[in-house]
């Protein structure tokens, strides 16, 4: 009799503790890890974003490797203008020269402009090759744009595709940015290279990842592909930059790059809570566009 109350007394005990509000959330969040660094825009910044991939490290060097050239030639150019506007100018320079040729200076400007296009090309071209080279990726996601969210499909793990709507305005929670969180964010692991397939469901859109160096074009009826690798866990932040309908700008791409044994953690609840795609509620977009045609054929049938 001792011994069942012993064991009725433990089990009462074990209950007590297990139904602990402190216990009852046990499971951390996998996401926590993307909270520790936001990369996105500040008001009035003037610059590319920090770069977040390798990628956009590559376009960032190009791009201030080409200023800098640009800068010497337009810097040149300037100069010599206004030495000619100075010293040849009708007043200062009575009598004119009836020069018409000098081998020297035209092998000049032909040879020096040639090797400042050899000195680009190189870079540029092998940057088009890096980012055109997506094999051997370690997980491929489906990219989808419609009017007006994002759809992502993860081809590694079965049955998890689902919708992605910007926050509106009047339901914002503290940390979240205006115009460009969303309701159920990309979600990617860091240090592994991950391939999208980037397509469209109606119109074209564009997904365009400015701190990663990803700009495709989402076609419908056609795949374009491009990849990233994200080396620090964060939140990033995109924008469709394809002029889509009305609400183009309501079409935000929020990520977050978490260590691999989170996004797998992720994967796991996310395929339990959001597979058979969460309910294609539009909080944003206005009512679906009408469609004109079918509406007057309609009338013109009933009549
Ligand atoms: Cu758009």
């Amino acid at each position: 009799m001792k011994q069942r109350i012993g064991w009725l007394f433990c089990a009462a005990l074990l209950l007590l503790v297990a139904g602990h509000p402190a216990l009852a959330q046990t499971s951390p969040d996998p996401l926590a890890a993307a909270d520790t660094y936001v990369n996105a825009p500040k008001p009035w910044q003037m610059w590319f974003p920090q770069a977040g991939s390798p990628m956009q490290a590559q376009i960032d060097w190009l791009m201030k490797y080409v200023l800098w050239i640009m800068t010497g030639v337009v810097g040149f150019v300037g100069v010599l203008m206004a030495y000619v506007f100075i010293r040849f100018n009708a007043k200062a320079n009575k009598v004119p020269s009836h020069l018409t040729h000098n081998t020297l200076v035209e092998v000049i400007w032909l040879v020096v402009p040639t090797i400042l296009l050899a000195i680009i090309i190189g870079p540029s071209i092998s940057l088009i090759w890096y980012e055109g080279d997506d094999s051997n990726p370690y997980m491929t996601v489906t990219v989808t744009g419609h009017q007006w969210y994002w759809e992502y499909s993860y081809q590694s793990v079965p049955g998890l595709d689902y919708t992605s709507y910007m926050i509106p305005d009047n339901q914002l929670q503290p940390g979240q940015i205006r115009r460009l969180s969303v309701d159920h964010p990309l979600v990617l692991p860091i240090g592994e290279k991950i391939k999208f397939d980037i397509t469209s469901a109606d119109v074209l859109h564009g997904f365009y990842l400015p701190s990663l160096g990803v700009q495709k074009y989402a076609i419908p009826g056609s795949v374009q592909t491009s990849w990233t690798l994200i080396p620090k866990a964060g939140t990033y932040f995109g924008q469709c930059n394809q002029i889509c309908g009305i609400n183009h700008d309501a079409m935000p791409i929020e990520i977050k790059a978490v260590p691999l044994a989170d996004y797998l953690a992720w994967t796991k609840l996310a395929a339990a809570n959001y597979t058979e795609n969460t309910p294609a509620q539009n909080p944003v977009s206005s009512p679906a566009p009408v469609n004109q045609f079918a509406e007057a054929q309609s009338a013109e049938a009933s009549r």
